[in-house]
């Protein structure tokens, strides 16, 4: 099976679970685009919903698929969110912002009663960090706050380098809310909590790409079919 196919089916049953009058959050990324993708069939057959997306790539999506928009003012408490990782774990946290879009996928999983992890089996790991940790910044003071990170991260157990994410053109990388990412390339991050803690306290960093506690229940998509995690 491909992980296209894997995708595919882990955005499928997710939007199976999708129940007529939901207000839903809309994950960014390749397996949130097939969850997006499969909801817009069941909104074209009737179901009624309606959705916050979390990047303006989903919202281009979802207006082509047909599925009600909405946003945070409007709706400011959601039933449930549907989204990928990066990496997630057995404990449910994840790290996400591969595509830049964390802040509002935080903010969106946040405002929601329950979120739900898609992804294929690549993404399960038994230990976070492999893949390089995303910290969205401000522009404004970027050499200082970097210094403050690589303290913050050295005192929180981790040790790596931060890149800054540049675009293909060279330039820095601007999420949709204008900021820049920094890459925290950290091979293994061994308490999760504690560097969470300390990067959150940083005075220009505006979010960082470890999602605790926000995660109720994950689908795996494997070659032998899919994993329920938690609660889904
Ligand atoms: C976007 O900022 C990310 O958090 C994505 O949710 C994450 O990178 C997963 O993306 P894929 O499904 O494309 O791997």
């Amino acid at each position: 099976m491909s992980q296209h196919a894997l995708k595919r089916a882990a955005g499928e049953r997710a939007a199976a679970l999708v129940e007529d009058g939901m207000r839903l959050g809309l994950g960014s990324g390749s397996t949130a685009e097939q969850f997006v993708s499969a909801l817009g069939l069941r909104v074209k057959q009737g179901l009624r919903v309606v959705g916050v997306p979390t990047s303006e790539r989903t919202r281009d999506q979802a207006e082509r698929e047909g599925v009600p928009l909405t946003t945070l003012d409007e709706t400011p408490e959601l039933d449930l969110t549907v989204d990928g990782a990066d990496e997630l774990d057995d404990e449910l946290r994840l790290v996400k912002g591969g595509g830049g879009a964390l802040l509002r996928e935080k903010i969106v999983a946040a405002a929601s009663r329950r979120m739900i992890v898609i992804a294929d089996a690549s993404k399960r790991v038994a230990r976070l960090g492999r893949f390089p940790l995303p910290i969205e910044v401000v522009p404004f003071g970027l050499g200082a706050t970097r210094r403050a990170l690589e303290r913050a991260v050295r005192a929180a157990g981790c040790a790596g380098e931060l890149r800054l994410r540049t675009a293909p053109n060279a330039e820095p990388f601007l999420t949709d809310g204008g900021h820049y990412i920094l890459d925290a390339r950290l091979d293994r991050i061994d308490a999760p909590e504690r560097l969470a803690l300390a990067l959150a306290t940083i005075p220009g960093v505006v979010e960082h790409g470890l999602f605790i506690g926000l995660a109720s229940g994950a689908i795996v998509a494997t070659e032998s079919g899919l994993i329920e995690l938690g609660q889904v």
